[in-house]
């Protein structure tokens, strides 16, 4: 049975035949985020669907494409239906006003600054219309076998799949969405992810937003790096059709680019 793809509140439930691109933390990285696309529309002609899992934007410390990646995957996201996006922390940063620290650098007002130089009078328009972006985003993807795909997390406050489809619903300071976007290993546990996979009927997750070296396995969580990373870069090339009973069947489907 050809299960369609489902949009419900914050989250995608992704179905259909074609493998599915995780990729995770862009930060800004041009180069990176044209590597990913060259991948997709070239290798898969656009056919699998893709999606970036969050933190799109601030630059660590390398030249900050943030503007470019954000005019590109907009439009994208217009355009394609399988082009897909969640929500990361750094983004959430300018829903919320609550700035972003990397390094003793406000990379929330850097981002600012950054539109001003390329846009002059206009930029808070263009910050205004990046946060109405920002707020259509998805926190989530489920895949039909079975792996949950998020920016960050799990938190303990999410108690079933529909605690994540109406994340929303008690504004973007709530625990669970800050938890969901925040949260790293050590907030949590190995038996906190096996916890939430059950309640969200899920045998594995993905996440980003913790830098490793290209991937790394904390029990059936997977962190993934595919562009700020510390070494290797990673995507994950999810076979939709392959049975997925826990992190261990994920990792013959990781790729590295080089970079
Ligand atoms: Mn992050």
């Amino acid at each position: 049975m050809l299960m369609p793809t489902k949009h419900m509140g914050s989250l995608i439930e992704v179905g259909g035949s074609e493998n599915l691109l995780v990729v995770t933390d862009l930060h800004g990285n041009l180069t990176d985020f044209k590597v990913y696309l060259k991948i997709w529309e070239e290798d898969y002609g656009r056919r699998s669907p893709i999606v970036f899992t969050g933190d799109f934007i601030h630059s660590m410390g390398y030249e900050d494409g943030s503007v470019e990646i954000l005019e590109t995957i907009r439009s994208y996201y217009k355009r394609y239906k399988n082009f897909y996006l969640l929500l990361g922390n750094h983004e959430w940063s300018h829903i919320t006003g609550i700035d972003v620290y990397k390094g003793g650098v406000n990379q929330s007002l850097s981002f600012e600054k950054l539109l001003m130089e390329k846009f002059g009078d206009n930029w808070m328009e263009k910050l205004e219309s990046y946060t109405r972006f920002f707020k259509k985003l998805p926190f989530a993807v489920k895949t039909k076998n079975r792996v949950f795909i998020s920016h960050a997390g799990p938190s303990r406050h999410i108690k079933g799949l529909d605690d994540i489809i109406n994340i929303k619903e008690d504004g973007y300071q709530a625990p669970a969405v800050y938890e969901m976007l925040w949260n790293r290993y050590g907030s949590y546990l190995e038996e906190d992810i096996d916890e939430f996979l059950r309640r969200v009927d899920c045998n594995a997750m993905i996440v980003g937003h913790t830098p490793v070296d290209g991937f790394q396995l904390i029990g059936n969580q997977i962190i993934l790096s595919s562009s700020y990373s510390a070494g290797r870069k990673a995507y994950i090339n999810l076979d939709l059709n392959a049975k997925i009973e826990n992190s261990q069947d994920l990792i013959p489907m990781i790729e590295f680019i080089q970079a």
